[in-house]
């Protein structure tokens, strides 16, 4: 049976997770720096979603409904949050700026307000500079090309709080972990480091964890709130009778605040644990003492391990080995990768609830271009890059911006809704209803840079998305919905460079292959010609009507219709371009123009 002792702990990697601090009302604050000194509240629906720390003194409370907060503190000012678009842009800002500021690029958002860095490179480079004769004048290099770029440091001991509050001193520490002690004392340095770049450079405090995976590093974080960091501290194993620092640390938390246990697992494992069937659907909260059930309630009671939490939470739906995998977590064993930074993010989608119902198609339409047009607002912001700038000699005015080419196209559009809950017969109305979705291939037009995003959003509602709303509800009227959310998925990917791209840039394919092919290519002197146009450098007659931004992209380049993404089972059409006349799948079409256009 696998135990504690022979779990496989896998500590050579040092990670960082950061949690903004009252996020949404920081971002607000550093619009308007006023309000830092009042008490500040965010309200989404009737809800405080968050408040800063001085509303936070004053009473107010995360999740507080607006009226109970006017209340206790009437002179908070309160900002309203749901247009979720200057969080977002913030968050974006805040988790290019960690991303940059490690080695690895190894950075994982997680929600608005989270970020985990794998530091492990910076962290083990650094170590290896360090004088063992004098760790108290360490320097910390950040930059591998330039050893002058970084911070003094004191390599002796480790920044800010610890978990244990008070490291246990023992006189002989295995060589193993006063080398993982070196490595936390050196990644709590860092830490400290990024967080104060955070906040000087960009406004933001944070609270931060500092441990060998992403579990640890998330949990410890909170041990010390707001604007702190805390680093568990080794013995990661356990040392005779002596527990590992991280059992220790775990064994406190409810089992329904271990990452990766979710709330459906947590009531299956407290059933067990309690010994008794508990009663759905009168949910025991995380924290509520009567029903808690500890980690280390969990690991101690009698019997379990693996197997027993397969038995338990295995079966119809749960990924395998399932059990081994929450026996881990318990442990305190994470050994998920920080995710490599995503390009673009798999699906986007905008959402809104109407607690009066919308009744009418007036009033559906209408929300439907809202929704269509902050869409097409958001994927130009997710989905667009700055054209590079290789190859691009020619003349361009400088205010009409960086050119900006798709970095994916979405090849599928999804509408959702939902109803109001269905009466039963004896007149009481369910307390919930599903939504209900229809996906169809995405339109090419959302694509055009040229117009604008509402009149886009207009051809979208009108051309897609009434269509798809008029199968989904096939009634002609009192849908009553409450609930609708326009998404878009299936993202094919356009660059190259990208292994996994499943597109391809036609501009840049070009011009790398331009470049690599140079010293190769066989050109044909315009003496050669005969008179009837010029021909391409693989010799064919070029149409002297057609301009040289598209003569530059002869066909058998711009086109290689084999390396586009064809998907046929969606019932993806492939289309003529009029400017080169090769076929190109449909949901691509826009960007093959805009190529010609840019005459790259
Ligand atoms: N949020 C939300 N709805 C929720 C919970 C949170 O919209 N039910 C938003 C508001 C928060 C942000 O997400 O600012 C991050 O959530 P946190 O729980 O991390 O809360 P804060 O960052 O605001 O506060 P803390 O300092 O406690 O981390
Ligand atoms: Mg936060």
């Amino acid at each position: 049976m696998q135990n504690a002792r022979s779990l496989q702990r896998d500590d050579s990697r040092i990670i960082i997770h950061f949690d903004y601090d009252c996020f949404y009302a920081s971002v607000v604050e550093n619009e308007n720096p006023a309000l830092k000194s009042v008490p500040l509240a965010i309200q989404q629906k009737q809800i405080v979603v968050t408040c800063n720390y001085e509303a936070r003194r004053r009473g107010l409370r995360k999740l507080q409904l607006i009226t109970e907060a006017k209340r206790v503190c009437p002179d908070a000012v309160i900002v309203l949050g749901e247009d979720l678009t200057r969080f977002r842009d913030a968050s974006k800002e805040l988790y290019g700026f960690l991303q940059r500021s490690v080695w690895s690029g190894r950075a994982e958002r997680l929600g608005f307000d989270e970020v985990w860095l794998d530091c492990t490179d910076m962290v083990d480079y650094n170590v290896g500079l360090l004088n063992q004769n004098d760790l108290t004048h360490s320097f910390f290099c950040l930059a591998r090309d330039d050893p002058t770029v970084g911070f003094d440091y004191d390599a002796s001991t480790v920044f800010g709080p610890t978990f244990p509050a008070h490291a246990f001193q023992r006189a002989s520490c295995t060589e193993e972990e006063a080398q993982l002690r070196q490595r936390l004392v050196v990644g709590s340095h860092l830490a400290r480091h990024l967080r104060h770049e955070l906040e000087s450079q960009k406004g933001y405090t944070s609270t931060v964890g500092i441990a060998t995976n992403k579990l640890l590093a998330k949990l410890v974080g909170n041990v010390n709130k707001p604007k702190s960091q805390t680093t568990i501290l080794p013995p990661y194993r356990p040392v005779g009778h002596v527990d590992a620092t991280v059992t220790q640390f775990l064994d406190k938390h409810d089992i329904g605040k271990i990452p990766g246990i979710g709330f459906k697992l947590a009531q299956k494992i407290r059933t067990c644990v309690l010994g008794r069937q508990l009663g759905l659907p009168q949910p025991y909260t995380c924290g509520d003492a009567k029903y808690s059930v500890t980690v280390q309630d969990v690991r101690s009671h009698s019997g379990m391990g693996p197997e027993m939490l397969e038995e338990i939470l295995g079966g119809a739906g749960s990924p395998r080995g399932i059990g081994g995998k929450v026996w881990e977590l318990i442990h305190g064993i994470d050994d998920s990768e920080v995710g490599k930074v995503k390009r673009v993010p798999s699906q986007i989608s905008q959402e809104d609830s109407y607690p009066r119902y919308l009744v009418t198609f007036a009033e559906v339409k209408k929300q439907l271009h809202t929704l269509s047009e902050r869409l097409i607002r958001r994927m130009r912001m997710d989905l667009l890059e700055d054209e590079e700038g290789e190859g691009e000699e020619e003349f361009r005015p400088r205010e009409a911006g960086p050119r900006r080419r798709w970095m994916a196209h979405p090849r599928t559009i999804r509408l959702s809704t939902r109803a109001r809950p269905a009466t039963a017969p004896d007149g009481a109305r369910q307390r919930m209803s599903n939504r209900i979705s229809r996906s169809a291939p995405m339109p090419n037009l959302v694509f055009s840079l040229v117009e604008e995003p509402s009149i886009l959003a207009d051809r979208l509602v009108e051309e897609t998305l009434v269509p798809m709303f008029r199968k989904l509800h096939h009634e002609k009227a009192g849908w009553n919905l409450n609930l609708i959310n326009v998404a878009v998925t299936n993202m094919a990917e356009t660059a190259a460079e990208s292994k996994d791209s499943q597109g391809r840039d036609i501009g840049r394919m070009f011009r790398r292959q331009d470049e690599v092919l140079k010293d190769f290519r066989v050109t044909v002197d315009s003496e050669g010609d005969d008179g009837t146009g010029s021909l391409s450098p693989r010799g064919e007659h070029l149409d002297p009507e057609i301009p040289d931004s598209i003569r530059n992209a002869p066909k058998a380049d711009c086109l290689a219709t084999d390396d586009w993404d064809f998907e046929g089972d969606d019932g993806q059409q492939a289309d003529r371009c009029e400017y080169c006349h090769y076929e190109v799948p449909s949901f691509a079409l826009a960007a093959h123009r805009r190529y010609h256009e840019l005459g790259t």
